[in-house]
């Protein structure tokens, strides 16, 4: 870019296509769902913003596919995204925390699947604290047999062609990374547009913040005890003890932990023994962010990303962050592996 392309606002748009002419074979395809998906963030994200002087807080009575309470944020998010993604024709079939199975969309002959998570966190909307969307986007394996079928939505991490967030914080933030580093947009209200705020963001390699849910600590393992006791322990020269930092909504810990470094832990517990976090629209999207950051994620044995999916619901623990802390955790992982009775 120029000095005065340089210093001009570039918007989400305009990024998308530049980054898209970099392809000489690019159809537009990808570039057309990503733009979608910018505009139904902005959407939804006037809803959260004005959330509190709605009657658009609060449950609406039904239950996910995890028993969870869906709050009405939660389906206007959902409906928003899927219908986004008619307009493109391009996605074939949708899968959302909001519903049981796939969704079929009318464009079926499209070449993309795209999970997401419409509204994570949902449990903080009534306390206004951040909320985000993550969304995953695969290409459809071509086959012969064009009938749509959830085993065509059964891919690894490592297959994503497209993956990001929106952070519905002080500012609506966006995130995507098309396999080629991760750019950052933030909502300028006063125009309706996404800015570019950085055009490649790298993780810190090493990070004095852990971000768990401490209550479940009955039921860690010894090794994760191990190195949590070890994080609050003294020591100038390592900048410990490290802070806790928790907020209970996943794409607002992935985002600090992407700018300031450390780790997020999720990890498999009594109450959770597969982990709590769904793999396909929560965990394989933000490591895809976080290793094209220069981070790693993994669930405690292996790659988050490597994981071949057996459910399109299904969990799985994650420990995601800055190399050095998640590559030490897993030291502690190994040291102190509980052997079997
Ligand atoms: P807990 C929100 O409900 C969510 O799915 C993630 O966004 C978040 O990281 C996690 O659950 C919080 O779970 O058990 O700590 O309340």
């Amino acid at each position: 870019m120029t000095e005065e392309q340089n210093n001009r606002l570039v918007t989400l748009e305009e990024y998308i296509i530049q980054s898209q002419n970099r392809f000489p074979g690019a159809t537009g395809e990808l570039s057309q769902l990503l733009r979608d998906i910018g505009l139904a963030a902005k959407i939804i994200s006037r809803e959260v913003n004005k959330a509190g002087i709605t009657n658009i807080l609060g449950f609406d009575g039904t239950t996910n596919v995890h028993g969870e309470s869906v709050k009405k944020l939660d389906i206007f998010a959902d409906q928003q995204l899927i219908s986004a993604l008619e307009r493109s024709k391009i996605t074939c079939m949708v899968i959302s925390e909001e519903n049981d199975g796939i969704v079929e969309l009318k464009s079926s002959g499209g070449k993309y699947i795209v999970y997401m998570d419409p509204l994570d966190g949902s449990s903080n909307i009534d306390v206004n604290v951040s909320i985000g969307s993550i969304f995953s986007i695969y290409q459809r394996e071509p086959r012969f047999d064009p009938a749509i079928r959830e085993e065509d939505a059964l891919q690894p991490g490592i297959k994503q062609v497209a993956a990001g967030y929106v952070l519905y914080g002080s500012s609506t933030t966006l995130a995507y990374t098309t396999g080629l580093g991760v750019s950052l947009f933030t909502l300028d209200p006063s125009i309706g547009e996404f800015i570019l705020s950085d055009p490649k963001v790298k993780i810190p390699s090493h990070g004095c913040i852990y971000s768990i849910n401490e209550g479940s600590y009955n039921s860690w393992e010894p090794g994760l005890k191990k190195y949590i006791k070890y994080c609050q322990e003294e020591d100038e020269e390592s900048g410990r003890p490290y802070s806790a930092r928790y907020i209970g909504s996943m794409v607002a810990d992935i985002h600090r932990t992407l700018i300031k470094g450390g780790i997020f832990i999720y990890p498999h517990s009594k109450k959770y023994p597969q982990g709590k976090l769904r793999l396909m629209y929560e965990c394989n999207p933000l490591s895809f962010i976080i290793e094209q950051a220069g981070g790693m994620a993994t669930d405690g044995k292996g790659r988050i990303m490597e994981i071949e999916p057996t459910s399109i619901h299904q969990h799985t623990p994650i420990f995601i962050g800055s190399p050095e802390n998640v590559t030490h955790v897993m030291d502690f992982l190994v040291e102190y592996e509980e052997v079997a009775p």
